[in-house]
């Protein structure tokens, strides 16, 4: 796919576009642009709905009821990544990630401990699940039943949004074919027993997260939307049914008119949509939505300007329409947020809504030439987007083929040049870019990290959550477990609506890992395809780098051969490709170990190919765990290079422990390049 990126926000305005005149509708009326309700936020103001999680689900529960005595009217549960990929916390690929950015869910005496207290009949739960979806909705579904809460009055939202786990985020478990069948059994089962809760999330954050634009994010997600209704409508689902139900999650970045435009197109779009699939009623064709200020605009280094960047975001997401909002916490480019940035994350919400009045006016941009001339060029572009890939073969092949996620790769490789370069400036992001001077820059943000930091007890959370799984083993029917699990089985074989077969397992106390693990005897767990562009850097790379990497490959008479690997079961990977790409312009040989890889597969490839370098990547906080593994097994003389989400203040122990460098976003890929270059200098010197 070669489409460009829209430069639409630029100039001088002097009409409004033909094509507006469509939209010169009220408020809360199809198609919507001007905003999904009448009354919007004078009626209801949106939802303030702070996405958390971490340890155990007494620690989170505890943080969520703080939350909400706060002035935070919506749950939002963030899971742990073992729970997303159906690993209980004992097996042997969980161990370094329990309880680290997400709650540790095991099994339904869980998820009571989670809601603990908290009413369900009365705060609506989203929760960001995808790959294990089948399980954590059956230990919801069962929690809430012995909470007492009834199954129609449970509001809330399910991600269940598996194609942008292909595509992006990584937390796939089965091929897509089977997973697509597992979205439209939690869609339908939904529409049945639970008609006050959402069904999916169709999700665009974390194609912008991983480097589209705006209006890609956009493209795609409404792309996905399309391909889930055709996937609904073939299994024989009655889309009328359905779509009320059916929500949307966008990322609100720092391109501030285009994310509010985008918002308006994305209304548009989706009910020209639901028109082609003949849904009559207009309230089904209301597109509702969450949005989230975006991680990845956030900077390590000066992290107080974080909290202007998520305010302005927010606002974007307001102006936008959004009916729930997350607030990112200003120290998340360093670590999980610390109580003092969650506060004040969920009180930048609590200002915009009372002391502003900016949410007194629906739509206060519509009508002003450059914001609809903005709106119709973004639906023009979605149109566009989706006409490639119709001519292409639609989502379902591309997902395969791994190339939406190149596609998206290639704009985070346009974004890195334009860093490099300085085209685009992020204050204080690079450390000489930094108005003070970068030593100053590197104390204050050290001694900030050290003040405030969450820490999270891994190995606590790891020892109690295996303690309480064997607990529940002893006390539990183990044969009317294994007869449930065997039905679910066979359910999976006969293309039943599996929903059903998991709420009985998880009802007998069947654990998360038991349920996947029933799927997975039918359904291997599935690996897609990795496919990295090329972009070139060479023009930004100062010459005489290039040159002397061209040098040292010639004193040892042959290419210098690296190694970089995703290690844990962190599903983000747009850092560690952009440096393949980095390396690749350096004329060094690269492997590239993809998500999911183990420091056991890092020795293994390192043995047959004896690397100059290794470069791990980890972006979950499970850093230490890995380095010490790999250091206790590896060659002594190959170099390990550190890259990731790594806080200032552990640096220094990387370097007790003989880590050769560590990388964060701060760092420019001229810095990287010269790193490298002394660190192999040194070693092929020895
Ligand atoms: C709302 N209502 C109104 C109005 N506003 N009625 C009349 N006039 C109004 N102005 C009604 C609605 O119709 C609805 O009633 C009820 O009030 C609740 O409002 P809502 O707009 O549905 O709000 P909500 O309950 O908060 O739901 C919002 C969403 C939902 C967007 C539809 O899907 C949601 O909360 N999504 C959150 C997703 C999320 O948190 N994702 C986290 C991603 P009825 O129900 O009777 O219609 S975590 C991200 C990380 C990065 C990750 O993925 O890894």
């Amino acid at each position: 796919m070669n489409i460009s990126p829209l430069k639409l926000i630029k100039g001088v305005y002097v009409s409004v576009p033909e094509t507006s005149k469509k939209w010169r509708h009220s408020h809360g009326e199809v198609p919507f642009v001007r905003g999904a309700y009448r009354e919007m936020y004078q009626r209801k103001p949106w939802t303030i709905r702070q996405y958390a999680g971490f340890e155990t689900a007494l620690e989170t529960n505890a943080f969520f009821k703080r939350s909400l005595a706060e002035g935070q009217t919506g749950l939002s549960v963030a899971f742990d990544l073992p729970t997303h990929l159906g690993f209980d916390s004992d097996h042997e690929l969980a161990q370094a990630d329990v309880g680290r950015t997400g709650v540790a869910i095991d099994s339904v005496e869980d998820m009571l401990v989670l809601f603990d207290g908290i009413d369900l009949s009365k705060v609506s739960v989203s929760m960001t699940m995808n790959g294990a979806v089948l399980p954590i909705m059956a230990c919801f579904i069962v929690a809430a039943g012995e909470q007492g809460v009834p199954l129609e009055q449970l509001t809330g939202t399910i991600q269940n949004d598996i194609l942008k786990e292909y595509i992006a985020r990584n937390t796939y478990i089965h091929s897509p074919d089977f997973s697509l069948d597992v979205v439209a059994d939690v869609v339908a089962y939904c529409a049945d027993k639970m008609p006050r809760f959402n069904s999916i999330s169709i999700s665009g954050y974390h194609f912008q997260e991983a480097g589209a634009t705006p209006e890609l994010e956009l493209a795609l997600t409404m792309a996905n939307a399309r391909a889930y209704l055709t996937h609904f409508q073939q299994r024989g689902i009655d889309i009328e049914s359905v779509a009320k139900r059916l929500s949307f999650f966008f990322c609100v970045g720092m391109d501030f008119y285009k994310e509010i435009a985008k918002l308006r197109a994305a209304r548009l779009l989706w009910s020209e949509l639901l028109e082609e699939f003949g849904v009559q009623a207009s309230s089904a064709k209301r597109l509702k939505m969450h949005c989230q200020t975006s991680g990845s605009s956030l900077t390590e280094m000066s992290p107080l300007n974080n909290i202007v960047r998520t305010t302005i975001e927010a606002m974007a997401g307001v102006f936008g329409g959004t009916q729930s909002l997350h607030t990112n916490s200003y120290d998340e480019a360093v670590s999980l947020p610390s109580d003092q940035a969650s506060k004040v994350a969920l009180d930048t919400q609590l200002v915009l809504l009372n002391e502003t009045g900016i949410s007194d006016v629906v739509d206060p941009w519509g009508g002003s030439y450059m914001m609809e001339t903005a709106t119709q060029n973004i639906i023009d572009y979605a149109h566009q987007i989706q006409q490639e890939i119709d001519e292409q073969g639609g989502v379902r092949s591309l997902v395969e083929t791994g190339e939406l996620t190149a596609f998206i790769h290639q704009h985070a490789l346009q974004a890195a040049i334009a860093e490099e370069n300085q085209d685009k400036i992020i204050i204080g992001k690079k450390s000489d870019l930094a108005t003070s001077s970068s030593a100053t820059q590197n104390e204050s943000i050290a001694a900030f990290s050290k003040k405030e930091k969450k820490t999270i007890n891994a190995e606590k959370t790891l020892s109690q959550q295996t303690q309480k799984m064997a607990r529940l083993k002893l006390k539990r029917n183990n044969q009317s477990v294994q007869k449930a699990l065997d039905e679910l089985k066979t359910a999976a074989c006969n293309k039943q609506n599996l929903m059903p077969f998991v709420i009985t397992a998880i009802r007998l106390r069947a654990t998360v890992g038991e349920c996947i693990q029933a799927l997975t005897d039918e359904q291997a767990r599935y690996s897609k395809p990795e496919t990295i562009k090329q972009a070139s850097f060479k023009q930004s790379l100062d010459v005489k780098t290039v040159e002397a990497f061209q040098i040292l490959s010639d004193q040892i008479g042959r290419k210098l051969r690296f190694l970089v690997a995703k290690v844990g079961l962190d599903g983000h990977d747009r850092g560690a490709k952009v440096i393949v790409s980095l390396l690749n312009d350096l004329e060094i040989e690269v492997d590239y170990l993809p998500v999911f890889s183990t420091t056991d597969d890092i020795i293994k490839a390192d043995l047959r190919q004896h690397y100059d370098c290794i470069g791990l990547s980890v972006l979950s906080g499970a850093q230490q765990s890995f380095v010490s593994t790999l250091l206790a097994s590896l060659r002594g003389d190959c170099p390990l290079v550190l890259g990731g989400v790594i806080p200032i203040d552990e640096e220094n122990l990387f370097e007790q422990l003989n880590v050769d460098c560590v990388f964060t976003a701060r760092h420019s890929l001229n810095d990287i390049a010269l790193a490298l270059y002394r660190v192999l200098s040194t070693r092929l010197s020895d």
